[in-house]
């Protein structure tokens, strides 16, 4: 039974030290948000799977292979030989500064579609507990927007709990686009998470969380960077402040956020503790470079509480 189901591109990342019009070394490794929280969770403990299209070629196959190593079930993922595998380049500029430029345009990733999501949900066995989409799947063209509806139509008859991050990407699509795409999908959401600026994309209400429960999400997650986490739900309102780690790289703590919150869903924890699991692994991917990298597993979760000696 898979725990966790997810659909998304993930590309080939490119880590330079410096402006790459400088030339130098760079880092590769491979960069997703769907798939960092993927590996979040599998690390975890948990069985995730991924859906997704990578190109025929090497950026291609590193993808394959790092989820493959890390756990991650690649059983509805599929290799497009029509398009390329896309890129994404990060370019440390200053501390943890980076400049992010995306090479997606045409990418195999994106011609993920409704048929891809058809698959897994035929396929036999139970359905998967947790279905996660983020609006950077939505932002990709409008067969990628489609395998997400399709995927949360389907989730929604099987019974599956549906989490939607917001993911806003200005690079992507605009505020008003995503609006257009991701508040049609809300009657069916059981769980938002966003960071404070990302609300807007879902309610233009003063007070967004209550609004957003009374159109029927279960449980509003909001991030406010190093300000800590906020659960919003009936039962009330619960904050976490953000564990202090050194900054080394933020890219990838929404998504290790992410992970941790749905890994205390799957293993039947109440809010708060679910919440402190966010921040938690949230903080290992701030401290670690890389996306995903520095993610822990089942025992690396207590280490920021007694240190390496334990
Ligand atoms: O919100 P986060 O910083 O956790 O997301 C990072 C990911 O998928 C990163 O892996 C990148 O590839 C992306 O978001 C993206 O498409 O921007
Ligand atoms: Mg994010």
């Amino acid at each position: 039974m898979t725990d966790l189901l997810t659909l998304g591109e993930t590309m080939a990342a490119f880590r330079t030290t410096g402006p790459l019009r400088l030339g130098g070394t760079a880092g590769i490794s491979v960069a997703g948000s769907e798939s960092n929280v993927a590996i979040g969770v599998a690390r975890l403990g948990h069985r995730a799977a991924w859906v997704g299209v990578t190109g025929a070629d090497e950026p291609g196959e590193l993808v394959r292979r790092t989820l493959r190593a890390e756990g991650v079930d690649l059983t509805w993922s599929r290799v497009d030989t029509a398009a390329p595998t896309g890129l994404i380049l990060f370019e440390n500029r200053v501390a943890d500064i980076n400049r992010v430029t995306y090479h997606r345009s045409f990418s195999a990733g994106s011609r993920l579609g409704p048929a891809d999501v058809t698959r897994a949900f035929d396929a036999p066995g139970p359905p998967p507990r947790l279905l996660h989409v983020t609006g950077i799947t939505c932002a990709l063209g409008v067969e990628p927007y489609q395998a997400v509806v399709e995927a949360v139509r389907r989730a929604r008859v099987a019974g599956s709990t549906i989490c939607l991050d917001v993911n806003h990407r200005n690079r992507l699509w605009s505020l008003t686009e995503a609006a257009a795409a991701l508040r049609p999908l809300l009657p069916s959401i059981d769980l938002v998470i966003a960071s404070d600026d990302e609300l807007a994309v879902l309610t233009d209400a003063t007070d967004p969380a209550p609004a957003l429960l009374s159109a029927g999400v279960t449980e509003v997650v909001v991030k406010h960077g190093a300000d800590g986490a906020t659960s919003h739900s009936a039962t009330g309102t619960i904050h976490r402040p953000a564990r202090t780690v050194p900054v080394v790289d933020t890219v990838g703590a929404g998504d290790a956020f992410v992970a941790g919150l749905l890994s205390g869903w799957l293993d039947g924890v109440d809010a708060s503790a679910r919440l402190d699991r966010a921040v938690t692994t949230g903080a290992f991917a701030v401290a670690s470079r890389g996306d995903w990298e520095g993610l822990p597993d089942r025992a690396e979760l207590a280490l920021l509480d007694h240190g390496p000696g334990g």
